[in-house]
């Protein structure tokens, strides 16, 4: 019952030249984040540092996901046989589960809000990413057409989107206090982040909608990989801007700074 799944060469490359593509995203962002890094100012600097950590964590599972989708094929007669060791889809869901409540992290620390409210953000915001990738996993490993997969797909899509709820109505209501600039931003931020996180879970269905097994493979893997790219490194830098914009709040004088000077000025 079990077929085994045949691909042409350019949709083996295609998967391939993805994982590729993403590797190269996650090097050159987390050595660009390293560089960039010291001129944020100290204040500001978390959300850079985690966000290398997350450049750091991808590149490594995307190494493995590489290697991983090498060993499982073999060519034979023109065409990509997934004969070898079966690919593993496990380092996907183990990246996910560090860098998603990271990603997460750092955009809520990067606004600077009250102490309290940052960190009740950040726990509600982290456990429901990790409810949300360890429901999701049981039913990506099922076959296309179970229930499992169904089930599990319905039951991680409640904290995804309670994620969604925390992060349009929740943080909406906190935005009010950051500076116009900042607010533009993360208004960009967060069409970005619907956008691409809306990717995932139409990856996840595609074994269920597209007949073809090798497309939906095909769709789901490069789905997958183009989304890390937009969800981490092109995310990365729009936190980066915000980070920038702060570090320059941090050097310019306050009002108060201001007004004391031009006291100490009228008292000389
Ligand atoms: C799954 C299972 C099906 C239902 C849903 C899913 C959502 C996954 C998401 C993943 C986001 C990953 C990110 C990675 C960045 O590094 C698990 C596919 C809703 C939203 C942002």
């Amino acid at each position: 019952m079990n077929q085994v799944l045949e691909l042409t060469q350019g949709q083996f490359d295609l998967v391939y030249n993805s994982f590729s593509l993403t590797i190269a995203a996650m090097g050159a962002s987390l050595l660009f984040f390293l560089l960039v890094r010291g001129r944020v100012h100290p204040a500001h600097r978390m959300a850079i540092t985690l966000s290398s950590l997350v450049f750091a964590i991808a590149l490594y599972h995307y190494l493995r996901i590489f290697a991983s989708w090498s060993e499982a094929f073999s060519f034979v007669d023109g065409r990509y046989v997934a004969d070898g060791r079966p690919f593993n889809e496990g380092y996907r869901y183990v990246d996910w589960l560090l860098t998603v409540p990271l990603l997460l992290a750092e955009l809520v620390i990067v606004l600077k809000l009250a102490k309290d409210t940052t960190r009740s953000l950040i726990v509600r915001l982290s456990i429901a990413a990790v409810a949300m990738i360890l429901l999701g996993y049981p039913g990506e490993i099922a076959a296309a057409d179970s229930v499992t997969r169904t089930v599990f797909g319905v039951l991680s899509t409640v904290p995804f989107l309670y994620i969604l709820y925390v992060l349009f109505v929740e943080l909406g209501r906190s935005l009010d206090r950051q500076p116009q600039r900042v607010r533009n931003i993360v208004g960009g931020l967060r069409f970005l982040l619907l956008a691409s996180w809306g990717v995932y879970p139409l990856a996840y269905i595609a074994p269920s909608v597209i007949n073809d097994v090798a497309t939906a493979e095909v769709v789901r893997q490069v789905g997958y990989s183009l989304a890390d790219i937009v969800a981490k490194p092109v995310f990365g830098l729009f936190i980066l801007a915000i980070a920038l914009i702060k570090s320059q709040g941090a050097q310019d004088p306050t009002p108060e700074d201001i007004h004391r000077e031009l006291e100490e000025f009228e008292q000389f």
